[in-house]
C-alpha cells in the first residue's frame, strides 16, 4: 500500500485540507477554489466534474448532518 492510498483512506470526502474532519474551513477552501476557477478532485464532492458553490454547500450540509456524509463523492 502506498502512502497516498493510506492518506486517501484516512481523509473523508470533503476533507479538503486533510485534517481528518469536515468543517466550515473545508467549505471555505472549496468556495475559494470555485471563485478562482480552480479544480481538485478532493473538492468535487458532488461528483459532477466541476468545482462550484454546490460542493461547498454539500460540505456544510454534511458537517451539520443535513445530508449523510456518504452522499459526498
Ligand atoms: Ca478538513
Amino acid at each position: 500500500m502506498f502512502l497516498y492510498d493510506w492518506y486517501a483512506m484516512a481523509s473523508p470526502y470533503g476533507d479538503v485540507n486533510h485534517d481528518g474532519t469536515i468543517t466550515s474551513t473545508d467549505a471555505a477552501i472549496v468556495l475559494g477554489m470555485a471563485v478562482c476557477g480552480k479544480y481538485s478532485t478532493d473538492a468535487d464532492v458532488s461528483g459532477d466534474g466541476r468545482g462550484t458553490s454546490l460542493d461547498a454547500l454539500m460540505i456544510l450540509q454534511a458537517m451539520t448532518g443535513s445530508i449523510n456524509q456518504d452522499r459526498l463523492n
